[in-house]
């Protein structure tokens, strides 16, 4: 029996503070706008708030990309309106977790650390250790970075510095040079300034940011730190399909990281070898549970692991358009699907700003100028080089864009119908930094918020259910009951001989469903339909769009 921990139990709510709310006006989400909603996320049956990056930045990579740890980004407030986030957090019994970005600083570190000098300046500066550099190589009298390695955002991992005559390492932009965790002067600042500056101001915890991605050797001593604090840490693991690996990271006993983002878990799931490089819903059911099933496996192959349940984050688009149908006859079934789904899975569940809503992807009709981020657009160049602007090769890239692009998750959030879907005040002069949707009439929080059929309505009944059943929901055996069925997904949870069953119909037409043999015997009660509309029970197991969430009683 694993040991039960806040953070097990716990449901993350993750917010996105440029795009959340904004408070004054500037068409940038801040602080304040967090704080004036935090009733509202409270409401909605969530324990712990994510705040993404909010450090000052030059945003290259929207705050990825840090200027100063121990700062907040002017646009976002002030340290002192953070401090009284936190204070907030806390009173309303909720805890709150902080974006932990490592793996590489911005490259405008040095100009605002007082006393430092760039680590461009010369060889023997000593700041130049801080990051990583490597001398060229030549081919045939050719200068050539120092090997093949591509970046994430596409592209070589080294730039070359033109003043000091080498190359530095950067596996996202080139404005995101990688920290050199060898050196231990280093290490010692980074858990000052990123991480004992905020535990010291009462932060819970990190989400620590491509966590497999520096050397590993050390994570111990930053688990030190973190002890000293009781904090949790949740680490992004992308690339880590070795499920060995992955419970070296999270067991108990290896004292590295309290859990993961796998990424062969969803995120992968229809992406092409470089992520854009496919088409839409280029993957089977079968293969999305297989994927659901492998990170819910983690509790089985360790008992003293812990894992993730998420489908959204900053980094992914809107789950209802990924994984169901956004068209509007479907949108609010398949959000509800989506959140039955979720809530019935053993682990830490982690809901994206806007999910609760059931927001969806932007229009294909939208401009490529409304796509903001780096990754985005520097894959949309990448393909009209490469293509010579072939009119048909930009016509997919920008399908594939709508489907999968990063900036689905980043518009404002659509809080009402009133001008800029309530995001900025009403007489707010700037436009929103991103444009809002245009479907707020119809997804709203406002709205949703009175609407007993609502995906909101329906995410704070599977919530309090999750925590009535937390047992058998969150820390239950999970167990694919018919893993080859290509419209259904039924799986069951199970918990000191106590069951429950989860039907999810991922097709739009009713589907008959033979009920496996050790449910089929027992005494089954409705839990809860996607199908009732806030009254119980009239819900049909297999109906179009719907699933279902059944308790089972002996049969076994
Ligand atoms: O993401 C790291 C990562 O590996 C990816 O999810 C990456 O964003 C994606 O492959 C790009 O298509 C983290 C952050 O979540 C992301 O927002 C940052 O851009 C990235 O690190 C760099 O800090
Ligand atoms: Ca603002």
């Amino acid at each position: 029996v694993t040991e039960r921990k806040w953070w097990k139990d716990g449901v993350v709510y993750q917010i996105y503070p440029a795009s959340f709310k904004d408070s004054n006006g500037d068409g940038i989400g801040d602080l304040n706008g967090i704080l004036s909603e935090l009733d509202y996320i409270r409401s909605i049956g969530v324990d712990t708030i994510w705040i993404c990056p909010m450090y000052d930045s030059p945003q290259v990579d929207m705050g990825y990309d840090i200027r100063d740890y121990e700062k907040v980004y002017p646009p976002y407030g002030t340290n002192e309106d953070m401090e009284r986030l936190i204070a907030e957090t806390h009173a309303r019994g909720m805890r709150i977790v902080l974006d932990l970005v490592v793996n590489h600083t911005s490259d405008q570190i040095s100009t605002s650390t007082p006393g430092s000098r760039n680590p461009r300046s010369s060889k023997d500066n000593p700041k130049r250790d801080w990051y990583i550099w490597r001398p060229a190589r030549y081919v045939d009298g050719k200068r050539c970075p120092p090997n093949n390695w591509l970046g994430n955002f596409g592209g070589s991992v080294w730039m070359w510095d033109d003043h000091t005559q080498e190359y530095y390492l950067h596996l996202f932009c080139p404005e995101q040079p990688d920290l050199n965790w060898e050196n231990p002067v280093t290490r010692q600042a980074i858990y000052k300034s990123a991480m004992e500056f905020w535990l010291e101001r009462g932060v819970d915890g990190f989400r620590v940011d491509t966590v497999n991605m520096y050397s590993k050797g050390e994570m111990g001593e930053m688990n030190e730190v973190l002890q000293r604090y009781d904090a949790m840490t949740v680490g992004e693991c992308p690339n880590t399909p070795d499920m060995a690996r992955v419970v070296k990271y999270v067991s108990a006993k290896e004292r590295q990281l309290n859990m993961v983002f796998q990424f062969q878990d969803v995120v992968d799931i229809g992406q092409g070898p470089y992520k854009f490089q496919t088409t839409p819903k280029n993957y089977t059911l079968p293969q999305f549970k297989r994927a659901i099933a492998t990170t819910q496996s983690l509790l089985r192959l360790s008992p003293d692991a812990w894992t993730t349940v998420f489908l959204e984050n900053h980094d992914q688009a809107r789950s209802i358009t990924r994984f169901t149908s956004d068209a509007p006859e479907h949108r609010v079934a398949g959000g509800k699907l989506l959140s039955l789904m979720m809530c019935a899975l053993s682990g830490t569940l982690f809901i994206y700003q806007g999910q609760e809503l059931g927001m969806t992807n932007f229009p294909l009709s939208w401009d490529m100028s409304e796509y903001k981020d780096v990754d985005s657009s520097n894959y949309y160049k990448m393909v009209a080089q490469r293509s010579g602007n072939d009119p048909q090769k930009l016509a997919e890239a920008k399908a594939s864009l709508q489907h999968l692009a990063r900036d689905h998750a980043r518009v404002p959030m659509s809080w009402s119908t009133a001008p800029s879907n309530g995001f900025s005040p009403a007489d707010s002069k700037a436009e929103p930094w991103m444009r809002p949707l245009e479907d707020a009439q119809v997804c709203n929080a406002e709205q949703q918020r009175g609407d007993k059929a609502s995906v909101l309505a329906f995410w704070k009944r599977m919530l309090a259910l999750r925590r009535q059943f937390n047992d058998l929901l969150v820390h239950g055996e999970f167990d694919d009951l018919d893993e080859s069925n290509p419209d259904l997904f039924i799986f069951s949870k199970t918990w000191q001989g106590r069951k429950a069953l989860a039907v999810c119909n991922f097709t739009d037409k009713v589907q008959s469903l033979d009920l496996p043999e050790g449910v089929r015997n027992g005494k089954r009660e409705l839990l809860v339909s996607s199908a009732d509309r806030g009254t119980r029970g009239d819900g049909g197991l297999g109906g179009a769009r719907v699933s279902a969430l059944v308790k089972v009683v002996g049969g076994l």
